[in-house]
């Protein structure tokens, strides 16, 4: 029964705490234009990411093992676009954004969309309820 609720707490704690690491990886300061602004992904995952400035502007880097690249890779930002969209590199290359544009740009995570936040939303969620009713049961 405790052990119910405190797995169903310990749940939804960690959701936001999922949501916040995968939001702060992705988050460079204003890059000017032909400034750079660089990044080493060491850890497998999709990282998509979009410029505040221009929200239609999107990315996307994928980090496997399986990637053909490593050590480095580079991204060109012009206005307002990402080239290339979409990145495969391996745990441990460092990605530079370079602002080939006239505008300021950035680079800033989104939760990446199989975030396993709303499987943990559902999983505290649902033993909370279990926890509920066993306790309105007097179990
Ligand atoms: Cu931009």
């Amino acid at each position: 029964m405790r052990t119910l609720l405190l797995l169903a707490a310990l749940a939804l704690l960690a959701m936001p705490l999922a949501l916040a690491s995968a939001d702060k990886e992705l988050r460079s300061p204003t890059i000017q234009k032909d400034g750079v602004w660089s990044h080493t992904f060491t850890t497998e995952g999709e990282y998509p990411y979009i410029c505040t400035f221009h929200p239609n502007m999107k990315g996307r880097i994928t980090v496997t093992a399986n990637a053909n690249v490593t050590g480095t890779a580079t991204v060109d930002m012009i206005d307002n676009d990402y080239i290339p969209r979409n990145v495969q590199v391996a745990p441990g290359t460092n990605v530079t954004w370079v602002n080939l544009g006239k505008q300021p740009h950035n680079v800033r995570g989104e939760a990446p969309a199989s975030a396993p936040a709303p499987g943990l939303l559902l999983v505290g969620a649902g033993l909370l309820g279990v926890a509920l009713l066993l306790r309105r049961r007097g179990a």
